[in-house]
C-alpha cells in the first residue's frame, strides 16, 4: 500500500519537471536576449519583395509576410519556421550562418524562385 503511494507521489513530481522543462524551452523561444527585429515579407507571383534578413545571434526575429499576390508561404530552412498566409511568427535566431527561406506553398511556375537569406551574424 505504502509503496503505491509513493509512486504515484514520483509519477506526479516527475511531470511536474516534465512541465517546467517545457515551459523553461517556450519561454527561451518567444524571448531572445538581443533586440526584436521586425520584417514585413511582400510576396507576389513570383518574388519576396524582401531578399535579405540580416539579424544578430540572440535576436527576436519578427516575420510578417504579405501575400499581395497569389497565396505563398515563408519557410526558414534550418530553423524549421515557417508563416503561411497574412500572419506573423517570431524566433529566437539562436545559431549563426546563413539559411535559406523559401516558398512552401507550391504557387506556380516561378514558384523555385520565391528565395531570400536569414543571416545570423
Ligand atoms: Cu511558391
Amino acid at each position: 500500500m505504502m509503496k503505491k503511494w509513493m509512486l504515484a507521489l514520483m509519477l506526479v513530481v516527475a511531470s511536474m519537471f516534465l512541465l517546467a522543462a517545457c515551459g523553461g524551452d517556450d519561454e527561451e523561444e518567444a524571448v531572445g536576449n538581443g533586440e526584436v527585429k521586425e520584417f514585413t515579407i511582400d510576396a507576389t507571383n513570383f518574388e519576396f519583395d524582401l531578399k535579405e534578413i540580416k539579424v544578430n545571434k540572440g535576436d527576436t526575429v519578427k516575420v510578417t509576410l504579405k501575400n499581395s499576390e497569389g497565396n505563398h508561404a515563408v519557410k526558414f530552412e534550418g530553423y524549421n519556421k515557417e508563416v503561411r498566409g497574412d500572419k506573423t511568427i517570431s524566433f529566437v535566431a539562436n545559431k549563426t550562418g546563413e539559411f535559406e527561406y523559401v516558398c512552401s506553398i507550391f504557387c506556380g511556375i516561378g514558384h523555385d524562385d520565391m528565395v531570400g537569406t536569414l543571416i545570423v551574424e
